[in-house]
């Protein structure tokens, strides 16, 4: 539970995260020539461009929803700085045809850049030309226009506004089309379905308040150091209150172990940073289920389980209990590669807590038994009694900076029966009852041609996607895409229409001309203020004008006023009465009051469940087993390799598919082409250290990659995501459609030919 012994000598800055390095990158940044600029971003009204814990808005850009000042990280600073980059040259849409843009990497492409004017890619040719804005609305209607409702679909990415989202989901509906794909699919999908059955909402019930008010939390398949460094603060502060942090990651994270927090600027400085877990159980990837298993058996046996709170509050239980005391501690232990003493001493630390919560990030949702991972943290949480009051409760940790606003909006293939209806209400008319596809549907169903137009409101579709091959060539069967981005990316040179591709420029969160609301992952609505761009010639647009024009061209002015809906102050009276929860809306451009959404925090045990009780359910054990080599084509005589079950996952200097920095110092990762894995399977596999390797997957291969020895579960390994997903077959998760990106199955060779770069 300490990390384990058989770790290796570990890098240089690997057992801490944060520190002298983010101090020195703000420094860097801020002190820039791009730096005023900057600083005038950071202290604009808007949201953080980043992460959904939503640091920023009305109260200024550096506070949190309690108001607390300092509460900015080094990735907005990367987001914002990358925003400002001038625009991208003429010359290179004009002398750099498809075949070489094809060329550039992830960070090339983003270095490009702003995009700042439409551009049309049509069939046959090998440049994207420049087009007018009239002839982009002509085209963009037409597309949408002229197929069968269920032939049209949108993409989107939580980037953008509550009510570019709204529209944009009105909009496919009003046509007859519920094909609302959403990054969400792809993220914490498992989430909403799980804490949806268990709760009845599908979102965190625990509000920045009431983490506050916990002594407990369990942390569970999250890089938070790197990836929603803020809540950083709130784990240091949790332990300086004589709190307990359970930490349940196969990688001995660097930031999980200390992290040294710019807010706490001391102690960082002098290198020494925080301390973050009190325990840390490295299990198998996938094998979540287990741990919560082993705990949940644990407490049971040692008379800690919450029976008065469960049987008064929770459904389910008698058939979940039956199965904790069916399930033997060798399978469990055998499938989380955990020993009992292991779970039973972190389940005592856990049954002393007063108030815990549950967070969890990727390492849940992204397994192809994802939900049920969900499911039995959520079971946990109510077997504890850690639910419905302050400082308790599961907190899906989530992604995008407006993820969850587009989740709220109707951004989904499981739209919720309230909204449903005053939707309904709203366009006089039924919603179309064909079931919409998700981000896997819609790339399988492009697959078999049966795509027309595809409108992507922000993401890169062609590199978010598991099996890179696939998505190409599915892209490539839609006959119009249009992307709306404020950046190339190479999903834009990579995902490309069969008759035409539109790239069209927008305005980001800081710069868009009218107020906009997103609402983070703690259920809070954030206002922005109205900003400017520093590309003063561009011919960039507001998400909301591109999306209220198109639905003009669309249907006219019927059954809503389709003009009308240009007026972002019209768009949110809409909202507040057909997103529930959403109320407050109505009158936040009069109060700039900004606010937690109705209905999702429980104070009290009362869920909202149709019987207002928590519906408990089991969750199987996961078969874990990996193929053998011979799955793989298999190792030739005398020839060196394993097969290990593979985390694709984010590097501390990437945004998803953007790329900003090479290098991942905080795990020794010092370029893109590598693969982290254990000391000991290195060597008993008769690998080197800094050799290179070749990795094989089921849908494609990566040659020349670098063998970097860290402290991650043996049996695992971890590379980058976008560059690994050309490994990965798409394995979905039955209950929500998400990938199963973390425990990808491949075989993993000497490379003797190897171009040592
Ligand atoms: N700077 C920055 N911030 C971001 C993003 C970014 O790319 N860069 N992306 C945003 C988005 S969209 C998202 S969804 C979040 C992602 O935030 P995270 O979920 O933190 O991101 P990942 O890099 O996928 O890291 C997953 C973690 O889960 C662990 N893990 C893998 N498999 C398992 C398992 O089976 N069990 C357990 N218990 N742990 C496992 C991995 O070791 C890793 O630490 O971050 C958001 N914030
Ligand atoms: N192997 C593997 N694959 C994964 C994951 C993994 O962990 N492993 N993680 C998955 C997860 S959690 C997610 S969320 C997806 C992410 O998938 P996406 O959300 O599709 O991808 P991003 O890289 O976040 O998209 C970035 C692009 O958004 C555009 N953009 C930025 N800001 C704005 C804006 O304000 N408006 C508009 N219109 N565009 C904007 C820019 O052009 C930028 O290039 O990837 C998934 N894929
Ligand atoms: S923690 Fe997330 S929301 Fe807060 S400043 Fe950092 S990236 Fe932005
Ligand atoms: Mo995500």
């Amino acid at each position: 539970m300490t990390p384990s012994p058989s770790g290796p000598p570990a890098p240089e800055d690997a057992t801490s995260g944060g520190g002298w390095p983010l101090i020195d990158g703000w420094a860097r940044a801020t002190l820039s020539p791009a730096g005023p600029r900057l600083w005038q971003t950071l202290t604009h009204k808007s949201a953080c461009l980043s992460c959904a814990w939503g640091t920023g808005g009305q109260n200024g850009g550096f506070r949190d929803e309690s108001g607390e000042p300092l509460q900015r990280c080094l990735k907005s600073v990367e987001a914002i700085s990358a925003e400002l980059q001038p625009a991208v040259p003429q010359s290179v849409f004009a002398d750099r045809d498809m075949e070489e843009l094809r060329q550039l990497t992830s960070a090339e492409c983003d270095r490009l850049g702003r995009l700042d004017r439409p551009l049309i890619l049509r069939e046959g040719r090998r440049h994207y030309e420049p087009l007018s804005w009239d002839e982009v609305h002509a085209l963009a209607a037409a597309a949408f226009r002229k197929p069968a409702p269920e032939r049209v679909a949108s993409y989107s990415s939580g980037r953008s506004s509550n009510e570019a989202a709204w529209l944009l989901q009105l909009l496919l509906r009003a046509l007859g089309s519920n094909n609302l794909a959403d990054c969400s699919d792809l993220c914490h999908a498992p989430s909403t379905v799980g804490l949806s059955e268990v709760f009845g909402s599908g979102t965190s019930n625990v509000s920045l308040e009431g983490l506050r008010k916990a002594d407990g939390v369990v942390l569970v398949g999250s890089n938070a150091p790197a990836n929603h460094p803020r809540l950083m603060n709130e784990l240091i502060r949790l332990r300086e209150r004589g709190g307990t942090v359970i930490v349940i990651n196969p990688l001995l994270e660097g930031g999980l172990l200390r992290f040294g927090s710019p807010a706490f600027p001391i102690r960082s400085m002098l290198g020494a940073g925080s301390a973050i877990a009190s325990l840390f159980l490295q299990p198998n990837p996938g094998s979540d289920v287990a741990v919560f298993l082993g705990l949940q058996k644990a407490l049971l046996e040692s008379g800690a389980i919450a029976w008065d709170f469960v049987k008064a509050h929770a459904d389910g239980w008698p058939e979940l209990i039956a199965q904790i005391e069916g399930t033997s501690w060798e399978a469990i232990t055998t499938c989380c590669g955990l020993s009992r003493e292991e779970l039973a001493h972190t389940a005592s630390r856990l049954a002393a807590c007063r108030a815990v919560v549950f967070a969890w990030a990727m390492g849940i949702t992204h397994h192809a038994n994802g939900t049920d991972n969900v499911r039995a943290i959520a079971n946990t949480a109510v077997l504890t009694g850690n639910v419905g009051r302050p400082g308790a409760g599961a907190m899906p940790i989530r992604g995008h900076s407006n993820v969850q606003g587009f989740g709220s909006m109707g951004v989904t293939v499981r739209l919720r029966e309230p909204m449903r209806l005053a939707l309904e209400r709203l366009l006089g008319q039924p919603l179309s009852p064909v079931q919409g596809f998700d981000t896997r549907a819609l790339i399988e169903a492009a697959d078999r041609g049966v795509v027309e137009t595809l409108l992507c409101l922000g993401g890169n579709l062609f590199g978010a996607n598991p099996d890179s091959g696939q998505a190409r060539r599915a892209l490539g069967k839609i006959d119009t895409i249009v992307y709306l981005a404020t950046k190339p990316n190479m999903g834009h040179f990579h995902g490309l229409g069969a008759r035409q591709t539109l790239l069209l420029p927008v305005f980001n969160r800081f710069e868009t001309p009218h107020r906009t609301t997103v609402e983070s992952g703690n259920n809070w609505v954030r206002l922005n203020e109205p900003g400017t761009s520093h590309l003063r010639t561009a011919q960039l647009i507001s998400e909301v004008d591109f999306l209220a024009e198109l639905a003009h061209r669309l249907h006219g002015d019927a059954p809503v006023d389709w003009r009308r809906l240009h007026d972002v102050i019209y768009v949110r009276a809409l909202i507040a009465r057909t997103v529930p929860g959403y109320e407050a809306l109505a009158s936040i451009d009069e109060s700039r009051r900004e606010f937690e959404v109705a209905g999702r925090v429980f104070h009290q045990p009362r869920f909202a469940t149709p019987n207002g009780r928590a519906q408990l359910a089991t969750t199987p054990l996961p078969e874990l087993t990996l193929p053998q080599a011979d799955h793989f084509g298999g190792l030739a005589p005398g020839e060196s390799g394993l097969v290990l079950s593979l985390i694709t996952a984010r590097s501390y200097g990437q945004h998803n598919t953007v790329v900003y920095k090479a290098a991942d110092r905080t795990r020794g990762m010092l370029h893109r082409q590598t693969i982290l894995m254990n000391p000991e399977d290195i060597a008993q596999s008769g690998l080197t250290a800094h050799g290179r390797v070749h990795v094989q997957g089921e849908a494609g291969s990566l040659t020349d990659i670098e063998v970097i020895p860290g402290s991650i579960r043996r049996g695992a390994a971890l590379m980058f995501y976008p560059e690994a997903n050309v490994l990965m077959r798409p394995v979905i998760d039955p209950d929500s459609g998400t990938p199963a990106f973390k425990r990808v199955p491949v075989l993993v060779r000497e490379q003797r030919d190897a171009r040592v770069p």
